[in-house]
């Protein structure tokens, strides 16, 4: 029979209330400007757009709110309404056949994509970083919540008490985090005694990311019905993608992310995707923006032959 084209609904969640750099916002329109939705027809998959979630603007609202366990996490309620509804918006894409592109937004947003994804099926996820994302309200140096998204779904220390964020959508043995390189100390601790796979930028320099990738994508599907890709555009190196608000150096370089998405494609248990983080206000030329295009047509299967 004739093979079913894949078809891709975006959509955008542009906050910023989860860091502190403002800009991030911005994200969605940036990587729409960056040519997504022709990459992805190069990539052989039909494409529709949702458009933006509504978000306030950070100025109206009141950042402080103090969780039940007196965490910090700035901007909780509000991170809490947007992502009911993208939780909301991806399932329904998925029930209507479509698989969801979350467009960021900080990471923060990937609470709601995730449990969106989740919501009907047992998933994994990899989560291609350079940071953990494991802290919670209680343990986070910094109280923005894009350091806590995985954190909360996988329900850890039932994430301050937090009932909205502690329902857990992931399951430890399924979750992989690639590319690592700033992890704070709670995190390390966690994932010291933890069952979730994790791997170092030392680890990939020693094994290659190619093999890590294989294994990582192993680790998501064991078991599951699919998995998610996050993709936090701080995982790639600075100098091919500056436009983020927590740069780190020494992240993967462009041939090794392509091939790692290749690598995503070609194994076909991809079940939803976003990619977050990007800031054209601190981007040169819209580069970030244009590179998170491209990784995504790599990820939805663009062939060279
Ligand atoms: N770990 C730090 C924190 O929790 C930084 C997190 N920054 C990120 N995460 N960009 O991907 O505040
Ligand atoms: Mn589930
Ligand atoms: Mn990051
Ligand atoms: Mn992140």
């Amino acid at each position: 029979g004739e093979e079913s084209r894949r078809s891709v609904r975006l959509i955008g969640a542009p906050t910023d209330y989860g860091q502190d750099r403002r800009g991030v916002d911005m994200g969605p329109s940036a990587i729409r400007y960056g040519g997504l939705s022709d990459g992805l027809a190069n990539a052989g998959v039909d494409t529709q757009d949702a458009g933006d979630l509504l978000v306030p603007r950070a100025e109206e609202r009141d950042p402080e709110y103090r969780t039940p366990s007196e965490g910090k996490a700035r901007f909780l309620r509000e991170t809490e309404d947007v992502c009911g509804r993208l939780s909301n918006e991806v399932q329904q894409s998925l029930a209507d056949g479509h698989t969801p592109l979350v467009l960021g937004g900080d990471h923060s947003i990937a609470i709601g994509s995730v449990a969106g994804a989740a919501a009907e099926a047992d998933i994994g996820a990899i989560w291609f970083d350079a940071h953990a994302d494991l802290n919670t309200p209680t343990t986070t140096p910094s109280g923005n919540v894009h350091g806590m998204p995985l954190a909360a779904l996988l329900g850890v220390d039932e994430w301050a008490g937090v009932d909205w964020a502690n329902a857990p959508s992931l399951s430890r043995e399924n979750v992989a985090i690639v590319g690592l390189r700033s992890v704070d100390d709670d995190e390390r601790e966690l994932l010291r005694e933890s069952e979730i796979s994790a791997y170092t930028m030392s680890e990939i320099d020693r094994r290659g990311l190619a093999n890590v990738v294989e294994e990582a994508l192993a680790v998501a599907g064991n078991g599951a019905e699919g998995y998610h890709v996050s993709l936090d555009l701080d995982w790639l190196d600075p100098t091919i993608a500056p436009g983020v608000g927590t740069p780190v150096r020494g992240g993967v370089n462009y041939r090794e992310a392509h091939h790692a998405m290749e690598q995503v494609a070609e194994d076909g248990g991809l079940r939803s995707m976003e990619m977050v983080e990007v800031n054209p206000t601190l981007d040169q030329h819209n580069e970030t923006a244009e590179l998170a295009v491209e990784l995504a047509a790599s990820a939805f299967g663009k062939r060279i032959l």
